[in-house]
């Protein structure tokens, strides 16, 4: 119900009485009424004038799926949209319906985790509302090698997504991060179920700090924000639904791979190529420069022994950020 009413509020221009709605979708004044208060408890603000009746004047700030359904523009990803209130994790809540049903593209997005998860079992800071935590699921009909630059491709998208929205020099950190100012503004676990030649499903975790103002002691050196960048409030639906329309964009172009069609892209925004780092490859520790990242998604290193190393996934330190 709270569906409807909030579709015929949005289509109509100017104000729209109780009665005219109850008429359009015959149901009681009662039930269109109720509908309204649960719509405003959502954050909706809706204006009421008597003998005129309602208007829709603000959105929610926080995540919402009737503002989300309403102004997505992807072809697949969040055309089945899940918004939770409160959530473990939203990757382990996709990887349930991966070994289910859960159709290709499926979104779901959390207010809050309570056991947001990084790599490696780490914790991801996931308080109520001050951030964006969502998860894709996504069913390519491709072999497990083919998707392995996923990470990389998806951290192009949101890269290009938050310079499209905010206009700050954002930088991709391989394999997971964004970053700006040398502070971690984003990350990705990526996790895939799948047989030897075939992927069943992937799910890509994305958190991005949005709006959080102070970080608890163990990130607080770290972590930034959109806002404490750029001194804006974000409209959290406005922005998933251009993260999520660049992640569409970026997958479906390059066929989920760092290839010919988003390299240059991805060279140009990455704050690791070109720098020195130090990474670890069958448990020894490598200084080197990190020079490209192939088509599998791997970072190439040219190693002080002048070696050439190359990395698929692990911690890869930059000198000078963390
Ligand atoms: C990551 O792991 O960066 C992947 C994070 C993925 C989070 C999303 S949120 C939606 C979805 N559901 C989940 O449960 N997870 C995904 P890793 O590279 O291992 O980095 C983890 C490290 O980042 C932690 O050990 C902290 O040092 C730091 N960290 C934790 N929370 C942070 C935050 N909110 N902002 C910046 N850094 C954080």
């Amino acid at each position: 119900m709270n569906e409807k009413v909030f579709k015929i509020l949005q289509s109509s221009k100017d104000y729209i009485s109780g009665q005219e709605i109850s008429k359009k979708l015959n149901v009681s004044r009662q039930a269109v009424w109720k509908a309204i208060n649960s719509l405003k408890q959502q954050g909706f603000v809706i204006d009421s004038v008597t003998n005129k009746g309602y208007k829709i004047i603000d959105y929610p700030k926080s995540l919402n799926k009737q503002v989300l359904d309403n102004i997505l523009e992807t072809e697949f990803i969040g055309k089945n949209m899940i918004v939770l209130d409160t959530i473990g994790s939203t990757n382990d809540y996709l990887k349930v319906l991966g070994h289910k049903d859960g159709k290709n593209g499926t979104v779901a997005a959390a207010r809050e985790q309570t056991a947001g998860k990084g790599r490696l079992g780490r914790k991801w800071v996931s308080e109520k509302d001050e951030n964006i935590y969502f998860s894709v699921l996504l069913r390519p009909q491709l072999s497990p090698m083919e998707v392995s630059g996923i990470t990389p491709v998806a951290g192009l998208a949101v890269c290009k997504a938050i310079r499209d929205y905010c206009n700050i020099d954002c930088k991709i950190k391989w394999p997971n991060d964004v970053i700006v100012n040398n502070k971690k503004l984003v990350g990705i676990l990526t996790e895939m179920s799948a047989e030897f030649d075939a992927v069943e499903f992937i799910v890509i975790g994305i958190g991005i700090n949005t709006d959080q103002t102070e970080f608890p002691e163990e990130v607080k050196s770290k972590a930034t924000s959109l806002y404490l960048e750029t001194g804006k409030k974000i409209d959290k639906n406005k922005f998933l639904s251009l993260v999520l329309k660049h992640l569409e964009t970026e997958l479906t172009k390059s066929n989920y791979k760092i290839n010919e069609t988003n390299l240059e892209d991805y060279k140009n925004l990455c704050a690791t190529i070109g720098r020195k780092v130090t990474c670890c490859k069958g448990g020894r520790k490598i200084k080197g420069t990190a020079i490209n990242v192939n088509t599998r998604g791997e970072l190439e290193v040219e190693s002080e022994d002048n070696s050439l190393i190359t990395v698929n996934s692990g911690e890869v330190i930059i000198q000078g950020i963390y």
